[in-house]
């Protein structure tokens, strides 16, 4: 785990990292608690924060509050708060702020290591539960709703910039692989579509059957009309074989890019319009 470990008194800093680091857990102390607030802020991967509860630069409670706040825009924290005896009575304040767990001075070795077991069986549980709620299980690429999610950030990153495009794509005539092969065959061959279309961009989502979309940045829509058409052909010339049956598919795309002013659902609206001019004429095709 990366852990944070915030504590103005030197002696109890030093020991608290060196128990951890023989661990074999990654460590960064910090005896302020500002500046060991703009490392998290500006590190991704943070795990655990362990806060003292009187720290200079910013207090331990501002820190267990700040967490919680960007736990709602990045990933959540586990925070233990660190108090003194005489500090007994912030404890539930801590707690309340979004602390997850304390501490009390004087530290108990065994007691640190199996709050820190408990943090890494929620941090577990938790990373399982972002992993099932934003992906699609079948094809491990992004669900409709954190596609969305995500696309927008991206939007609202390039406020005014023409630079974002979407590829809408959709597997020709699958009913037919279906019906010839099976359902299992059927899915198989949306997994390989999900694998090979995954080599353009991480920005993909599997929108619902066997639909998909594909978000680009820096691309003209020339430029992201060009990746289209090497996921087409690759796709044709990918033969799939399921139970010794050699499956060959095509697939038809819609490109759009973003104009002025446009939402992702705009965005994507258009690529649908122009995937659907590509089934109306004729399949195995790019619109524009
Ligand atoms: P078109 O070229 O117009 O896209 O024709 P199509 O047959 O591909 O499209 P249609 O929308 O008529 O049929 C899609 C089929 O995909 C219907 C549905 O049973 C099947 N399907 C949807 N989700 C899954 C899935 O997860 N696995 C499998 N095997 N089939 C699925
Ligand atoms: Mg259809
Ligand atoms: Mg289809
Ligand atoms: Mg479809």
């Amino acid at each position: 785990m990366k852990i944070v470990l915030v504590e103005a008194n030197s002696v109890d800093r030093r020991a608290i990292k060196s128990m951890l680091e023989e661990r074999r857990e990654t460590v960064f102390s910090f005896s302020n608690g500002q500046e060991a607030w703009s490392f998290i802020q500006d590190t991704p991967g943070i795990d655990v924060i362990i806060t003292s509860l009187n720290v200079q630069g910013m207090s331990g409670l501002e820190i267990c509050w700040n967490s919680r706040i960007l736990a709602e825009q990045r990933k959540a924290m586990y925070v233990i708060a660190i108090s003194k005896q005489e500090e007994s009575d912030m404890l539930v304040e801590a707690l309340d702020s979004g602390a997850d767990d304390y501490l009390q001075k004087p530290l108990h070795e065994e007691t640190m290591l199996a709050r820190l077991r408990v943090a890494e069986r929620m941090i577990r549980l938790q990373k399982q539960l972002v992993q099932l709620a934003n992906h699609d299980s079948m094809t491990g690429l992004f669900n409709r709703r954190a596609f969305f999610e995500k696309a927008n950030q991206r939007l609202n990153q390039c406020v005014g910039c023409k630079t974002l495009s979407a590829i809408m794509f959709d597997i020709d005539h699958f009913k037919r692989v279906n019906d010839n092969f099976g359902h299992d065959a059927g899915d198989e061959v949306i997994k390989t579509v999900a694998k090979i279309s995954s080599l353009e961009g991480n920005l993909l989502c599997r929108l619902g059957g066997e639909e998909f979309a594909l978000i680009l940045e820096n691309h003209s829509l020339l430029s992201a009309a060009r990746v289209a058409e090497r996921l087409r052909a690759t796709i044709e010339q990918t033969p799939i074989v399921v139970n010794g049956h050699k499956i060959q598919i095509t697939s038809s795309f819609g490109v759009a890019i973003c104009h002025k002013g446009d939402s992702i659902d705009d965005l994507l609206k258009r690529s649908d319009v122009a995937l659907y001019h590509s089934k109306h004429n004729g399949r195995n095709r790019v619109s524009i």
